[in-house]
């Protein structure tokens, strides 16, 4: 909004273009959203106190989660408030791709709030029901889909990481597939926020990642030499990213070791949600294996002790996900949560690679 505002001051006078420029936008946004984070963060950790809105711990869980008791949930609210408040300041909300993001953004979000708040609030330790979590969560990644199909410019074809000949077009078969990244990247996410900025981290540096392909995917002269698909209005979502970036800064100088408060439901589904539509928006859906392979990782590690307890009546892992396995080795939470983080940081170089190995 204060985008649209600035810019038309350009004709009052010249200094006021630099709000023209995407980079600057998202260096503002980011800032924006980071203050925000940091300003409203003690404010929130105080109120969630005093509502004793505070996460209950399993007892089947690591016995060095019992500490936790007591800490404050939900504060994926603060998160959610400064992306979207920095986002719809500093982005042109004119574009469409921009608009879908917020969009599962806010409606995962929602979802979230939901389940945390019967969880939490009103004590029912089962929260939102799992068919109505999914298929909620499909219902919205679905209608993106559709209109992301139905929008002429938008291709259907799937792009590979790293070989620029090859290209598979999925056709109507887009729509399943691209609600898949959606729903799958928002539940792996989910599953991996189980440590003090386990979760965090990963998000920061994917969504620090799709900034830059983002802002290339726009750029026509930049996407054409790097001969990636040039994706008209995309460059919008670089201002997304940075307002991720510095809403997740900010809250994870609460949610370090020992964590202050942890972001709940309403934080991992919304983030995860956005970074998959991210990914389907910039053409980039495949990159997302390797840019989150922490959270891919994640995932694998609860199908494969189920599918292996199910089926063999034995654990692979001591327990599932795999950061419970670590911890459960003798592995300290920080050192856990930092090592999993390099990794997320090297996924990301290796998928940066992609720009120019192919
Ligand atoms: C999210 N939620 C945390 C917090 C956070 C199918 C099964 C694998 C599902 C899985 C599950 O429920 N995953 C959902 C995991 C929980 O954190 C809350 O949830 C939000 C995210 N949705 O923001 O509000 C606990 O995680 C810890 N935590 C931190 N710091 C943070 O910053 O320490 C979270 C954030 C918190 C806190 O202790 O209470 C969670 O783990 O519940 N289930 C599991 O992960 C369980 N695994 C399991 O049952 N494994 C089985 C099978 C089914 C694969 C096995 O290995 O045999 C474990 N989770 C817990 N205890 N807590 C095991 C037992």
């Amino acid at each position: 909004m204060l985008y649209h505002f600035l810019y038309k001051l350009t004709e009052v006078w010249f200094g006021f273009n630099v709000f023209r420029y995407i980079t600057f936008r998202t260096a503002i946004a980011t800032l924006t959203a980071l203050i925000l984070s940091f300003v409203l963060g003690p404010w929130l950790i105080r109120r969630l106190t005093q509502n004793q809105i505070e996460q209950s711990i399993r007892t089947d869980g690591p016995k060095s989660h019992q500490v936790k008791k007591g800490t404050p949930t939900m504060g994926g609210t603060l998160v959610l408030c400064s992306i979207v408040t920095a986002t719809l300041l500093w982005a042109d909300l004119k574009s469409l791709y921009l608009g879908l993001v917020l969009l599962v953004t806010v409606a995962f979000g929602m979802i979230g709030f939901i389940d945390d708040y019967l969880k939490v609030i009103k004590k029912n330790s089962r929260g939102l029901p799992g068919r109505y979590k999914l298929g909620g969560q499909f219902l919205i990644a679905l209608a993106v889909a559709i209109i992301l199909y139905g929008y002429s410019d938008f291709p259907t074809t799937l792009d590979f990481p790293f070989f620029k000949k090859l290209q598979l077009d999925l056709g109507l078969f887009y729509i399943p597939f691209a609600a898949l990244v959606i729903v799958g990247a928002s539940n792996a996410v989910n599953l991996t926020d189980g440590l003090d900025g386990l979760a965090m981290g990963p998000i920061m540096i994917a969504g620090g990642t799709y900034l830059i392909f983002s802002y290339v995917a726009g750029h026509t002269q930049f996407a054409d030499y790097l001969q990636i698909r040039h994706v008209g209005g995309a460059g919008e979502l670089a201002v997304f990213c940075g307002a991720l970036i510095g809403a997740g800064l900010g809250f994870l100088w609460f949610n370090a070791y020992p964590a202050q408060m942890f972001m709940g439901d309403v934080g991992s589904l919304p983030l995860g949600g956005a970074l998959g539509t991210i990914a389907v928006v910039t053409k980039q859906e495949l990159l997302l294996v390797l840019v989150g392979g922490v959270f891919v990782v994640e995932a694998l590690s609860v199908i494969v002790q189920v599918v292996s307890y199910q089926w063999r009546g034995k654990r692979v892992f001591q327990m599932a996900p795999i950061h419970h396995h670590f911890e459960l080795k003798g592995w300290a939470e920080p050192k856990i949560v930092v090592r999993v983080w390099i990794v997320s940081i090297i996924l990301s170089l290796l998928a940066l690679s992609a720009l120019k190995l192919r």
